[in-house]
């Protein structure tokens, strides 16, 4: 089965834990969940993540919908938020956290790496991944960061991003996968008037939503835009400058989804600091109890229970006297060990801790 064909299917079959093991729990498609969001009466809200634990995570603490962050990805890897990063380096990043969740995610695809052509590309490879949207920004390739030097970012021509939206629209097979279409026009210095025209255009290209973009520290700026926009299609706001806005501003004012796009990132930074400042200065692991999480707990994150009960499902019984696997390294019994149901006291050679 192709992965279009695996996407449209009526339903996923949901993600559990576990290294792309899957359960058939019939579940909604990624895309009709984000899709459901998008249109909800409620407001809504993503968490960023940049990896799968990132990703596990998000889900566990009850998010409905992840943000794969262009810049927690960049700099979880270590690099700059300038495309240093490649658009399959990118792919095999959010493929991991979408095989580690049962969520839907929303890719931060900057400008889809390119013209129409390679936006046609990565929306094949997304459907292929199950990521459920893709948000493009209206800038050029490479982009930089809108919070460094914005108003000497230039924007991209209008109708040609009007056509990068035309073509993921097009080029989409499940009819649920969403475009949000990122307006720079506030942050680049462009002013209202620009980012409405572009809104529409956008809008008319096929965008299933629009995400007015502000580096303010208040969100006057995207409240007036919302005001002015009013209920055209859903709009998707980052308050990542205006993060003192209480949360009911953006509820009464009727936006769709509010991405709190780094906050995973820059939590981890400075947990990290703290512990490598710690354990470099007393030479020790001692003194970190309680501000770290045990071997366990990673397990758990991990899935490892879902290994083991794989194992018994799967690896041949081994008598506890036969010896030991032959050197084929793979901790499986050798085809010539000693099998079955019959060996008295019979182990199974485990694949993980305990
Ligand atoms: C990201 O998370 O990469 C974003 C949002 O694009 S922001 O960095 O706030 O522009
Ligand atoms: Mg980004």
């Amino acid at each position: 089965m192709s992965g279009n064909e695996r996407n449209t299917a009526a339903t996923d079959l949901r993600s559990v834990p576990g290294n792309g093991s899957r359960r058939a729990t019939p579940a909604p498609r990624k895309t009709t969940q984000f899709k459901k969001l998008l249109h909800s009466p409620q407001l809504e809200f993503l968490l960023e993540a940049h990896n799968g634990l990132s990703a596990r995570i998000v889900e566990e603490a009850g998010f409905k919908g992840i943000w794969a962050s262009g810049l927690s990805m960049a700099a979880s890897l270590g690099v700059r938020d300038n495309n240093e990063a490649s658009w399959t380096q990118i792919l095999e990043t959010v493929e991991f956290m979408s095989d580690a969740t049962s969520i839907p995610m929303l890719l931060d695809a900057d400008t889809g790496y390119g013209n129409f052509n390679n936006v046609r590309r990565l929306v094949r490879k997304l459907e292929q991944r199950q990521i459920a949207a893709m948000c493009i920004e209206d800038k050029l390739f490479p982009k930089t960061n809108s919070f460094i030097d914005s108003e000497q970012q230039p924007l991209a021509d209008l109708d040609e991003f009007a056509g990068k939206i035309k073509a993921a629209k097009d080029t989409q097979q499940d009819p649920d996968f969403c475009v949000v279409a990122r307006i720079e026009a506030l942050v680049a210095g462009w002013g209202q008037d620009e980012a409405l025209r572009r809104a529409e255009a956008y809008h008319r290209a096929g965008a299933d939503a629009i995400l007015i973009h502000s580096k303010k520290p208040t969100a006057d700026e995207v409240l007036a835009f919302k005001h002015a926009w009013r209920d055209t299609c859903p709009v998707v706001i980052v308050p990542t400058m205006y993060d003192n806005t209480p949360t009911p501003v953006f509820r009464d004012a009727g936006f769709s989804v509010v991405i709190w796009a780094n906050h995973l990132l820059r939590s981890c930074v400075v947990t990290m600091q703290r512990a490598a400042a710690k354990i470099f200065r007393r030479q020790s692991v001692t003194t970190l109890d309680g501000t770290i999480c045990s071997v366990k707990e990673v397990f758990r994150l991990q899935d490892a229970d879902e290994l083991k009960a794989a194992e018994q499902k799967y690896l041949p019984l081994r008598s506890a006297a036969a010896p030991a696997p032959s050197g084929n390294g793979n901790g499986r019994s050798s085809p010539n060990a000693p099998v079955g149901a019959k060996a008295e006291k019979a182990t199974r050679t485990p694949g993980t801790p305990t």
